[in-house]
């Protein structure tokens, strides 16, 4: 049964668990209770058998517009050091199912940086994305500075965070940033088609694969070999290694159970 929320929209389907930010009149702008909705309902879908992929959408014309002004623009330094409110981004990193997100319209600020902690992103061919906080005399601060520059490189993300631009979806996909563009109209479509095919995959493989490509991203090549190594052995302790190459070995369609 699905927890009903404020700020956002949850259902399961198919093994496919569905998230959608549902602000529309403010394009979908991140407040903090957002976040933490967002944050429960990843946690739940992640601690569901039935549920295998995350898919994550905006409601209405963008995917998010940002953290939203209205609520931070009048907070000190010492409220956001007491709310710690990042504490909740750091768990939306550590999510071990895949997350696929749906990009449409605009992605910037908070909002990018919630599009960075997906797996995958499909955009539209009119999604725009960016990081705008310098415009208001801030700058990113749940991720955007260094996934950004992980995954573009210290050129082009310092051009695109120092001049706060809107980034076309064919160029970001182009960078790297997104997987796939399509047309505004087959979006969603094709971001579940793809979803729905992972539901397939052995939970356990695209776990540890998760889990072992975000370390690339922070180990030196030997150490993130050495780590990979060990998910690679603890998959072989698996029923669903079993399935796999008996399957293959008889010829079958595997059924895998994520254990
Ligand atoms: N916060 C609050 N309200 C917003 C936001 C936002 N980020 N973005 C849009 N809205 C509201 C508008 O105020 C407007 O409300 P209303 O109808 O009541 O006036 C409504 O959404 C529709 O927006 P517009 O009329 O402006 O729509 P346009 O199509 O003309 O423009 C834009 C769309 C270009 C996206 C424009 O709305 C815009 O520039 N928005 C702000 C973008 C921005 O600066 N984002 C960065 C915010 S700062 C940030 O994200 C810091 C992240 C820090 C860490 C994350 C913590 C959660």
């Amino acid at each position: 049964m699905s927890k009903t929320y404020e700020f956002i929209n949850v259902h399961e389907q198919d093994g496919v668990g569905f998230v959608e930010l549902n602000r529309p009149k403010v394009l979908n702008a991140i407040n903090r209770v957002m976040v933490s909705e967002i944050l429960n309902a990843f946690e739940v879908f992640d601690q569901n058998d039935e549920v295998r992929v995350i898919m994550l959408t905006g409601k209405g014309r963008a995917f998010a517009a940002g953290a939203d002004i209205d609520e931070m623009a009048g907070d000190g330094a010492i409220d956001f050091e007491l709310l710690n409110q990042f504490a909740d981004w750091d768990r939306i990193a550590v999510v071990k199912k895949p997350i696929i997100g749906a990009i449409q319209g605009f992605a910037l600020g908070g909002g990018l940086e919630l599009a960075l902690c997906c797996d995958l992103l499909f955009a539209a061919d009119d999604a725009e994305i960016g990081f705008p906080e310098v415009n208001l005399g801030v700058m990113p601060g749940a991720g955007g500075t260094q996934r950004l520059t992980k995954l573009i490189g210290k050129t082009k993300a310092m051009e695109w965070l120092f001049t706060g631009e809107r980034m076309k979806a064919e160029e970001a996909c182009q960078l790297g940033i997104i997987n796939r563009v399509v047309s505004r109209e087959v979006l969603m479509e094709e971001t579940e088609r793809m979803a729905r095919k992972l539901a397939e995959k052995p939970p356990l493989s695209l776990r540890l694969i998760k889990e072992s490509v975000l370390k690339a991203m922070d180990y030196p090549l030997y150490e993130g070999m050495q780590y990979e190594r060990k998910n690679f052995y603890l998959l072989f302790a698996s029923e669903d290694q079993k399935e796999g190459m008996n399957a293959f070995i008889e010829k079958r369609k595997p059924n895998f159970k994520g254990k």
